[in-house]
């Protein structure tokens, strides 16, 4: 029996096709559950109230596939998508698993290989398409170095930029409308990645020859190791307009990127990113790009599934109380309104008003003097999230 927590498809509540595929494999240790196939786990979600799943050109049609082969893949997968009123909201490309990557894919010292990368990308694209993705995301994990000699990092946001102006066109050419979504990430598996976070990526796109096509899909992992506040990242990335799709998990600080279960380390962090995301009106998927323990069978990765899913329906309850909670609402009334009275308009430049301005005489001293209430203020977020509020 599910209670007010209880996940439904208008949430669009998504998982990678790799996340519950996930086998436990580590640099350490070989795989310790078996293949998920796609289409179980098209069931198994479903059920689970999620929306739909996105996936790598590889997750579902295995590399190096005949065109026989991928026919009879993509049909059975499609046929699966409509018995359990599931959809494919975002697909991409898996530019990192095979060797031919081990230098990137896009910005490869190699031409030949950002030839091939352009290709495969292409060829995903289509399935994507196929399978009703608007969504297309690039992560470039093998986009960086150990060794700087190697390559003039100049050189490399040259390539960068060429291929994702390359795919834009071939976006247009082939009329599939897609939104691309540019995923950051500081390191690993490279010891350096090109455009380490969201911010980087932001300033890239506005280089693009179609930068209106271009957004970026952060990952709180992701920015996490680089020690970001996550919610600050996602708010930019909305405030721009730029906000196209969403990779949730969880992370602690100072590790490699763990992937873990939604908002089952940083509570207070993933409330505000959930609070943002509701109140922001941002429509796109929910998507959970993170994966089950190690010490876990089959009925763990559905558990975790569940659990994604679940934390984010009490979180955003949390932000409901939030907004209707009056002593809470109160103070930020007080805050809002600290110095309204001050005349000056500087949301329109002018002359007079800049001189009025430097003119005009600030009592610092009193105004410095107040106290903010922060302190009463966090703690009523402290009893709101902790259940007692
Ligand atoms: C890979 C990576 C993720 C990316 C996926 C999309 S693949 O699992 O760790 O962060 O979002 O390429
Ligand atoms: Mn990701
Ligand atoms: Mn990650």
């Amino acid at each position: 029996m599910g209670d007010q927590f209880t996940p439904t498809k208008d949430e669009k509540f998504t998982f990678g096709l790799w996340t519950v595929g996930n086998r436990g494999r580590d640099p350490f240790g070989e795989a310790v559950r078996d293949t998920i196939s796609p289409i179980r786990s098209l069931e198994k979600l479903s059920k689970l109230g999620a929306w739909g799943v996105n996936l790598h050109d590889n997750d579902l049609v295995p590399f190096g596939a005949s065109l026989q082969e991928r026919n009879r893949i993509v049909k059975e997968f499609k046929k699966a998508l409509d018995d359990t009123g599931m959809v494919v909201p975002m697909a991409t490309t898996n530019l990192f698993y095979h060797p031919v990557f081990k230098d990137g894919a896009f910005t490869s010292n190699d031409k030949r290989v950002r030839h091939y990368a352009l290709q495969k990308t292409m060829q995903a694209m289509d399935l994507g398409a196929e399978i009703g993705a608007e969504i297309y995301v690039f992560w470039g994990g093998r986009e960086g170095t150990e060794v700087d000699a190697s390559k003039d990092a100049r050189e490399a946001i040259k390539r960068m930029r060429e291929a994702m102006n390359f795919l834009c066109h071939y976006n247009i050419d082939m009329g599939y409308g897609y939104k691309f979504a540019l995923e950051a990430k500081p390191n690993e598996p490279r010891s350096d990645i090109y455009f380490p976070t969201t911010g980087h990526m932001l300033a890239f796109i506005e280089t693009l020859d179609h930068a209106d096509m271009v957004g970026v899909n952060p990952e709180v992992a992701h920015e996490q190791m680089s020690g970001l506040n996550f919610y600050h990242v996602v708010a930019q990335a909305i405030e721009a307009g730029k906000l196209f799709h969403i990779d949730l998990n969880d992370q602690k600080p100072g590790r490699y990127d763990q992937d873990l279960r939604f908002s089952s380390e940083s509570i207070k962090s993933m409330f505000y990113l959930v609070k943002l995301l509701e109140e922001s009106g941002y429509n796109g998927p929910r998507h959970f790009d993170a994966h089950a323990y190690r010490s876990e069978d089959e009925e763990g990765v559905w558990a975790f599934a569940h659990g994604c899913m679940r934390s984010y329906m009490i979180l955003k309850d949390k932000a409901r109380r939030f907004e209707e909670d009056p002593e809470i609402q109160g103070i930020l009334k007080e805050l809002k309104s600290l110095g309204s009275d001050s005349p000056f308009d500087t949301a329109n430049y002018n002359s007079a008003t800049a001189e009025a301005l430097k003119a005009a005489s600030f009592d610092i001293d009193n105004i410095a003097k107040l106290g903010l209430m922060y302190e009463q203020l966090d703690q009523l977020v402290i009893d709101l999230l902790l259940g007692i509020r």
